[in-house]
């Protein structure tokens, strides 16, 4: 059942696994129309993580910053519509977690290869007082999950195919990042890790 992880944030383990094979395949589909690309960083570097978006606005990192785009910078159109399943999916994990009325207009898409991994920062490009939920699906990651400081401890935790994670309350500024993928071989996703996060970012 479901495992509180901290104030504010709720794992449900396997809660998506159900919906897996269909979720990877729009992925895949999406991807034909927003392609995944490893963004470029304001620091100059690309990012090991690919990354494609759906929904009215998406996530989007270049040497000018972070923001979100009602564009796909990429193509020059509306990024792919977000899936009403998915929607669905994540209002009801978020209500579980006792965030009624969430509303996301936003889902990140990560593809994780081999040695890919996500330094440690916080999200702080969208509405703070939404939770962020999270599927991930495919090979299995190690999640780094600190405080609100930069310098608190991390806790290493496995986040697993099918795993939904509700991030709120005061975990939601919480420090976290992805240790790098270890190489495998999942049925669903081959190599690959996929992480989607739903927000709300206006
Ligand atoms: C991932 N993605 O597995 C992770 C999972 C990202 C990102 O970090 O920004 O795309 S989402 C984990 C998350 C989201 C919001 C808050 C917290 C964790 N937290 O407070 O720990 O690709
Ligand atoms: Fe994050």
């Amino acid at each position: 059942g479901p495992e509180p992880l901290d104030d504010g944030a709720l794992i449900l383990r396997g809660h998506a696994s159900s919906h897996a094979a269909d979720m990877i395949a729009q992925i895949r589909r999406m991807a034909r129309q927003s392609p995944f690309r490893r963004m470029t960083t304001p620091g100059g570097g690309s990012m090991s993580v690919a990354m494609t978006c759906c929904g009215l606005r998406g996530w989007c990192s270049d040497a000018h910053g972070y923001r979100y785009e009602e564009r796909d910078p990429l193509t020059g159109q509306p990024w792919p519509a977000m899936p009403e399943g998915w929607r669905q999916m994540a209002v009801a994990a978020a209500a579980m977690a006792g965030y009624e009325g969430f509303a996301p207009d936003s889902c990140l898409i990560n593809g994780y290869r081999v040695g890919a991994r996500m330094g440690l920062h916080q999200d702080r490009d969208e509405r703070a007082d939404a939770p962020v939920v999270s599927l991930s699906f495919g090979l299995p990651a190690i999640f780094l999950w600190g405080g609100l400081l930069r310098t608190d401890p991390l806790r290493r935790i496995p986040l697993l195919h099918g795993d939904v994670v509700v991030w709120g309350g005061t975990t939601r500024l919480a420090f976290h990042g992805i240790a790098p993928l270890r190489k495998g071989d999942h049925p669903l996703t081959g190599p690959c890790r996929y992480n989607l996060t739903f927000r709300r970012t206006a």
